[in-house]
């Protein structure tokens, strides 16, 4: 067995490429990242090498010490990652303290782990406690129409939330607690992985002013989904802009019509 045949690998790899198919990934655009279940890891003993060096995340996660994530590699292309899992994502482990971690498998030849690793373990440290740990995927696209919105609407939680939510019914069932909002920032450090997790906190789903979103989720096609599923919103705000604006939408009373019979709760703060 190599690690490329395992399930939840195929799975992951089968994402990256969809994901580059929906037009979010240019060059090394975006990453991927998901928290290997104990199960997953059982199989993995015999095919991983635990040997390598250990380098500093540049944050502090204690609640993902010894936890194994698959991640896309630093520099690497989503496109890429079908032909040649090896070369393009990895598997690093998480060291006892939660400041380090080392590669067990992939990104051959030196490679790393995405620059955004501190955002991705950041917000699944804080998924994992509001979820129980359920949550497990974390992933960043450059989302075409999200960030064109991000030049025109105010980078608010409340207008984006609102916008989006009324582009398409579906919107309010699949993201019910709302879209967070991070404006510019720097990318790839610390502060902004800060600012996104504390987000995560509230959020699934996070923008990135004039950069792209953050989705999460308990798997990888609801994560994938959830991107999916925010990004048409937009697509559909940015044709309905293009046309003049709204004439007619859904209403507050609508969307608490919707959230009684689908059993979802929307908090009143975006009904207003
Ligand atoms: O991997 O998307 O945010 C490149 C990026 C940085
Ligand atoms: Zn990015």
């Amino acid at each position: 067995m190599k690690v490329e045949e395992l399930k939840f690998v195929k799975d992951f790899v089968r994402i990256t490429h969809d994901a580059w198919l929906k037009g979010w990934h240019e060059r090394n655009g975006g990453n991927f990242s998901y928290r290997i279940k104990d199960e997953e890891v059982a199989e993995l003993k015999e095919l991983i090498n635990e040997t390598s060096e250990c380098t500093p995340i540049g944050v502090s996660v204690p609640n993902l010490a010894n936890e194994y994530f698959l991640v896309t590699g630093s520099g690497k292309y989503m496109r890429n990652v079908i032909l040649d899992p090896e070369a393009n994502i990895g598997i690093a482990k998480i060291d006892e303290k939660g400041k380090n971690y080392k590669v067990v498998w992939g990104l051959i030849n030196g490679a790393r782990p995405t620059s955004e690793f501190p955002s991705h373990l950041m917000s699944h440290s804080v998924k994992k406690e509001v979820t129980n740990g359920k949550n497990r995927v974390i992933l960043h696209s450059h989302t075409t129409n999200i960030i064109a919105l991000t030049f025109v609407l105010p980078l608010d939680s409340k207008v984006f939330t609102r916008e989006l939510w009324e582009m398409a019914t579906e919107c309010p069932v699949v993201f019910p607690s709302g879209v967070g909002v991070v404006p510019w920032m720097v990318p790839g450090g610390a502060a902004i992985a800060k600012e996104t997790s504390k987000l995560m906190k509230e959020f699934d789903i996070v923008v990135w002013a004039h950069h792209g979103t953050f989705a999460s989720g308990e798997t990888m096609d609801l994560a994938f989904g959830l991107m999916d599923t925010a990004e048409k919103s937009a697509e559909i705000l940015v044709k309905v802009l293009s046309m003049g604006g709204k004439k007619q939408t859904i209403t507050s009373d609508n969307f608490r019509d919707l959230a009684k019979d689908f059993n979802v709760s929307l908090p009143e703060k975006f009904l207003g």
